[in-house]
């Protein structure tokens, strides 16, 4: 049973205007949210967590998703699995949000045991002829690309995955997350609905007016403009970029560190983009100063100017992975107005915090950065929630990867609704 009119939203999927932000109702309407949970969220691939959150056998991590809830665990075999934090009994979450160690995954209500693979092992005072075996617990597809854990609540994921993994491990690898542990999460809710994030996150035309820590002007050109609409200090500056791109490409791939644009946004279910793009300054990292703030290199980057490999999937992350740290982000729809925005630094599992790295450094540029994004999509959503409101074009320079997106969701939607 569907809570939302499937020929009203088809009907505003039809008419929306290419190039164009959406009409009001897709970011304020309960209706459009439902079909976006329905036909998004539920159908695609979400990345949830990272390997290295359930490093040992019995470590576990309850993710909610909407009013779906997800339990990742490791099991005795050191597999990872993802199980419907629903009990097979009457339908208690067995886990609260969060991490937890675990021997068995004990219901707290009547106490039904399941093992870490989910089979029931001990239901007590069912009578006779009571069937084990039938109430597991109900798998959730799982997939590790490198150690990002993304998992999938239909029961008929998106089978691109697979070649989504195969291109990004090369890309992925070198910075060995495996050995990374979870410096510090910072959880956002910002106030607006989960495609004004989106939309925001895949434009970095905002970037010089609000983003004073994000080591731009340098970023801002990775992400597209006209050279014909630069002033002559800022072609220069793009220029410089351009080169230094190329430049940096070659030194990296020739040291075995996969670089090279690979975007896949539109025309997938599961959309992807990444590339290694030069960071201002010393190179390092994403840090008020530059200069990376672990001690520790991650994996086998010796490289020092690894630059920052960002990652992008559809519909719900962002990652930016560096020679000394990775910041990971997850965006978690909460209701039509309010989404949750989860970001992780990881480090390299051995170092030390205030001796290897210091907390307020590390997470000193994304903190701040992710603080302007909350309060930009805040405004947009107060905006676009006005009767007065009329969808604006986007530029065609700086905002195609935004229009990409929106191509993707549009598309998504339609072939959901049928
Ligand atoms: O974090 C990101 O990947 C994007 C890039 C452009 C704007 N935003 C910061
Ligand atoms: Fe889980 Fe009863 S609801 S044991
Ligand atoms: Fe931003």
């Amino acid at each position: 049973m569907t809570n939302y009119d499937i020929a009203a939203i088809r009907e505003l999927v039809a008419r929306r205007r290419p190039r164009h932000a959406l009409e009001s109702a897709f970011y304020t309407s309960p209706e459009v949210f439902a079909a976006d949970m329905d036909a998004i969220f539920h159908r695609h691939w979400l990345y949830v967590a990272v390997e290295c959150e359930v490093p040992e056998a019995g470590d576990a991590l309850a993710v909610d998703i909407g009013k779906s809830s997800v339990v990742i665990v490791r099991g005795d075999d050191e597999q990872i699995r993802a199980f419907h934090n629903v009990c097979r009994h009457r339908g208690a979450r067995l886990l609260p949000p969060g991490p937890a160690i675990v021997g068995n995954l004990v219901c707290p209500y009547h106490a039904w045991t399941y093992g870490l693979d989910g089979t029931l092992k001990f239901a007590e005072h069912m009578g006779e002829g009571f069937d084990h075996a039938c109430l597991g617990l109900r798998p959730v597809a799982l997939r590790s690309m490198a150690g990002l854990l993304f998992v999938c609540l239909s029961d008929d994921p998106p089978d691109d995955i697979d070649d989504v993994i195969g291109q990004m491990e090369p890309y992925l690898a070198p910075h060995d997350l495996k050995n990374t542990r979870v410096a510090h999460t910072a959880d956002l809710i910002e106030y607006g609905n989960w495609k004004l994030v989106l939309e925001n996150n895949r434009e970095c035309y905002h970037c010089m007016p609000n983003h004073p820590e994000l080591t731009i002007p340098l970023f801002a050109y990775g992400f597209g403009f006209a050279p014909e609409e630069l002033g002559a200090e800022e072609l220069e500056q793009a220029e410089r970029y351009a080169t230094l791109r190329r430049t940096s490409h070659e030194r990296w791939e020739a040291g075995g560190l996969p670089s090279r644009l690979i975007e896949h946004l539109e025309d997938r279910p599961t959309g992807f983009r990444t590339e290694r793009l030069p960071l201002d300054g010393s190179g390092e990292s994403q840090t008020m100063d530059t200069m990376a703030a672990c001690r520790l290199p991650l994996g086998a980057l010796r490289d020092k100017a690894a630059g920052g490999l960002h990652f992008w999937t559809q519909p719900n992350s962002w990652h930016h992975f560096m020679g000394d740290h990775v910041v990971t982000f997850s965006v978690i729809p909460l209701d039509e107005g309010r989404t949750l925005v989860r970001t992780k630094w990881l480090v390299h599992k051995n170092a030390v915090e205030g001796v290897d790295y210091d907390l307020e450094n590390l997470t000193g540029v994304w903190n701040a950065t992710n603080r302007q994004d909350a309060d930009l999509v805040e405004m947009t959503q107060r905006g676009v929630s006005d009767p007065a409101y009329i969808p604006g074009p986007y530029s065609p320079h700086t905002e195609g990867l935004v229009e990409k997106f929106m191509e993707w969701y549009c598309a998504r939607l339609k072939v959901h609704l049928g």
